[in-house]
C-alpha cells in the first residue's frame, strides 16, 4: 500500500488573498511582503516588510482580531532604519518574530541592509510601539533569522542563513547573551538537484510541537526563467535543535496560483511568520506573495506531523 500523498493539501490558501496588497496601505508603498507574525493579547500583529517608492524598506505594524480580516494599519512606518546608521543604510527586511519565555520580550530578528550587504539585526519590544534597538547579531551577508523562544543549556540559539560563494545552507549559532555569538553549525543544507538545490532559509520562527521544533523553511531553484521559491517542512530535535530529524522530501507549497505569479518577483512563496492555534490545531502561515502582497495558508498541525512521520528520518 502506498502512503496518501498528502503533501499538496496540507496546506489550504485563505480565500481572501492576498490578505494585504500595497493599495490597502495607509501611505504610499510599492510593495507589502514578507511579514512576522506574534500573537499580542489574542490579537494578530503582523509586522510587514513595506518596500517604499525609492526601493528601500522598513517595517510597519498590521492588526487583525481573526488574523484575516480587518487589518488596521499603522498610520506610519512603525520600524525604520535608524539615521546614520550604516547598518540599516538600504532598509529593514523580512522580520521574524519569537516570544522570549525567559524574559517579557518579544524578539525581533530582521534583515539590515548595509551597503556591505544584508545582516542580521535584533529588536526586543513588549507591545510592538516601541523597540529596544539591540543591534547586529553576525556580519553580512546573513538573512533569515530567528531566535528560538527559550535557551538550550544556558544558552540563546539562533537560525540564521549565511550567503557563502552565492549558495546559501541554514546554518545554526549559540550565545550566552544575545550579543556573542559562535559554535556555528550547518542545520539544513540545500539539496543539489532537488527543488532546493540552489539556496535554503528559515521561514517562520521554529514552533515546538510534541514531536520536535517544527521548521517551516523556503527553497529555491534557478531555472531557466529565474528563481522559484517553495516551502519545505522539517523537524528538529526538541532537547538537541542543532540535530535535525526529519526534512520533508517534497515541497508542501509552492507558487501555483494566477496572484503567487503577479508582482514584482513572480513565482515566489516566501514564508515568514506563523501562529499556532492549540485550541483548533490550527496552524496560520503568513507569506510574502512573489515580493509584493501577503498570502495565509492554513494547515492541522496534526496533519503536518502526521505527514512530516512519513519523511526520511536525518540523523
Ligand atoms: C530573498 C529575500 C526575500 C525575497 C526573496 C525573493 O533573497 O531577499 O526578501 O522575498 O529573495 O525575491
Amino acid at each position: 500500500m502506498t502512503t496518501k500523498p498528502l503533501n499538496h493539501s496540507l496546506f489550504r490558501r485563505y480565500s481572501g488573498n492576498p490578505i494585504l496588497a500595497p493599495g490597502q496601505w495607509p501611505y504610499p508603498a510599492n510593495a507589502v511582503f514578507n511579514p512576522g507574525a506574534a500573537l499580542v493579547d489574542g490579537e494578530t500583529v503582523l509586522l510587514v516588510r513595506v518596500e517604499d517608492m525609492r526601493g528601500f524598506s522598513h517595517l510597519t505594524v498590521a492588526r487583525s482580531a481573526d488574523g484575516r480580516t480587518n487589518w488596521r494599519v499603522d498610520p506610519a512606518p512603525t520600524l525604520q532604519p535608524e539615521a546614520n546608521v550604516r547598518e540599516e543604510r538600504w532598509g529593514l527586511e523580512d522580520p521574524r518574530i519569537v516570544r522570549l519565555e525567559d524574559r517579557d520580550d518579544y524578539a525581533v530578528t530582521y534583515v539590515s541592509f548595509s551597503s556591505s550587504g544584508p545582516l542580521v539585526s535584533l529588536a526586543l519590544t513588549k507591545d510592538f510601539v516601541t523597540f529596544d534597538r539591540i543591534g547586529p547579531l553576525v556580519p553580512p551577508e546573513d538573512k533569515d533569522a530567528s531566535l528560538f523562544p527559550r535557551q538550550f543549556g544556558g544558552r540563546y540559539v539562533l537560525i540564521h542563513r549565511p550567503i557563502i560563494r552565492g549558495e546559501a545552507d541554514v546554518w545554526i549559532s549559540f550565545s550566552p547573551d544575545l550579543r556573542h555569538w559562535g559554535d556555528h553549525r550547518v542545520l539544513l543544507p540545500v539539496r543539489p538537484g532537488w527543488w532546493d538545490s540552489h539556496r535554503v532559509g528559515l521561514g517562520a520562527p521554529p514552533i515546538e510541537t510534541p514531536e520536535g521544533w517544527l521548521l517551516v523553511y523556503h527553497g529555491v531553484r534557478m531555472t531557466a526563467s529565474g528563481s522559484i521559491y517553495r516551502v519545505g517542512l522539517a523537524l528538529l530535535d526538541l532537547e538537541e535543535p542543532w540535530r535535525v530529524r526529519r526534512r520533508s522530501d517534497e515541497w508542501v507549497l509552492g507558487p501555483r496560483k494566477p496572484y503567487e505569479q503577479l508582482g514584482d518577483v513572480p513565482g515566489v512563496t516566501f514564508p515568514s511568520g506563523a501562529i499556532y492555534i492549540p485550541e483548533t490545531d490550527e496552524l496560520r502561515l503568513y507569506y510574502g506573495i512573489a515580493d509584493t502582497t501577503v498570502g495565509l495558508a492554513t494547515a492541522d498541525m496534526s496533519d503536518i506531523l502526521d505527514y512530516l512521520r512519513t519523511q526520511p528520518e536525518c540523523s
